[in-house]
């Protein structure tokens, strides 16, 4: 086998290594304040915890396996985590909560920058202990490369302090949270540094970061001072009245294009740097479907939550026509993978992996 080597700098360059997560023992965890103010009002899953059913893990995990062997087909390596045992309750002096989430989605832990992967702080107590899933193969790349740089940001202590109560309510309304949201005023507050690697987009020295729920100045500011040798902006999308992870919101395609949610338009005073230097922002295709799968916790905009494998090829999700027909119209070759069933696990196809090699350096797309 081939000995591991960490290098990614941007969502696009070709492909080579990439960890794929696991349904294994991925449980819906009991309420805590982060992670209620996230289930959409009208969801199925309020009130209920537990470990996931059986039958829906199956079928998740025959997904993964069958979108890992396409990868692999495709000439890219693929690692799976290990999973631990998410029955188990996560206590810390701090706080304790009876169950933890899962070893989906990799891509809201891990934050691959160059030969660094980076472990995020995360905001909800459920996932203080993810990284667990993620550790073997830390450690094995850290034996096989010798430039690997393994950092864990700073585990935050996820007190009450960490969270407003006003979005404790169970009934709060589209209309209350789209005035908060337009206001920055999320479910974190700026108590410690909080921050889910998923909010975070490369763009070789520019790292483009949405302040939300799951991310907090803080945590953004503590990038900041991270990756000094990095510009990192912060970025708002008002339209979101759950504002969790950018990879369903904004999405690069390639240098020079990036698709966005046009319920979440980027406001027009964070364009500057796109505009002056020719990248366009296109509104992406209208999703396939009007609801969630069941016991879902994303958006239908999973559509956009694509995978670019290089510049020229993506992988769509295969019900998402509309997705999937913008992709070829902008000239990219589009690779079908089946993955609705296992949205209810954390995401879709940007979601579930992480990245571990892409070819390339670091560029400077915005100088
Ligand atoms: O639109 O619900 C999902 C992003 C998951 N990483 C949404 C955001």
């Amino acid at each position: 086998m081939q000995k591991t080597v960490v290098n990614s700098w941007n969502e696009w360059d070709p492909l080579k290594h990439v960890i794929v997560g696991r349904a294994d023992d991925c449980h819906i965890p009991p309420e805590e304040p982060a992670l209620d103010a996230k289930v959409p009002e009208d969801s199925d899953m309020r009130g209920q915890w537990g470990r996931r059913p059986q039958e829906t893990i199956d079928r998740a995990n025959e997904l993964l396996d069958n979108f890992a062997s396409m990868l692999e087909k495709r000439g890219v390596r693929v690692d799976r985590p290990t999973s631990i045992d998410h029955s188990l309750p996560a206590t810390t002096p701090d706080f304790h909560t009876e169950s933890q989430f899962g070893c989906m989605p990799p891509r809201d832990v891990l934050l691959t920058v160059g030969s660094e992967m980076l472990e995020a702080t995360m905001s909800y107590r459920c996932r203080w202990f993810e990284y667990l899933n993620y550790r073997p193969l830390m450690q094995q790349y850290f034996d096989e490369d010798p430039n690997f740089r393994h950092e864990s940001a700073p585990k935050p202590r996820l007190t009450d302090a960490d969270y407003h109560p006003d979005y404790l309510s169970e009934k709060i309304g589209d209309a209350k949270r789209l005035e908060w949201a337009a206001k920055k005023f999320f479910v974190t507050t700026e108590e410690e540094p909080l921050f889910d690697a998923a909010d975070v987009l490369r763009f070789g020295r520019d790292l483009v970061v949405q302040h939300g729920f799951t991310t907090n100045l803080k945590g953004i500011e503590w990038l900041r001072r991270h990756f000094p040798d990095h510009r990192v902006h912060t970025v708002n999308f008002p339209g979101d009245p759950y504002p969790i992870h950018i990879d369903a919101t904004f999405t690069p395609l390639r240098p020079g294009l990036i698709l966005n949610n046009p319920q979440r338009r980027l406001p027009e005073d964070q364009r500057g740097m796109f505009e002056a230097n020719g990248w366009e922002i296109v509104d992406a295709a209208q999703p396939a479907h009007n609801t969630p799968p069941p016991l879902c916790y994303s958006s239908t905009w999973l559509s956009m939550n694509v995978l670019v494998l290089d510049p020229k090829t993506v992988c769509v999700e295969k019900s998402e026509v509309y997705q999937a027909e913008q992709m070829d119209k902008l000239g990219m070759e589009v690779v079908e993978v089946e993955l609705r069933d296992a949205y209810a696990f954390g995401g879709g196809l940007h979601c579930c992996t992480a990245d571990v090699y892409r070819e390339g350096g670091c560029e400077d797309y915005f100088p």
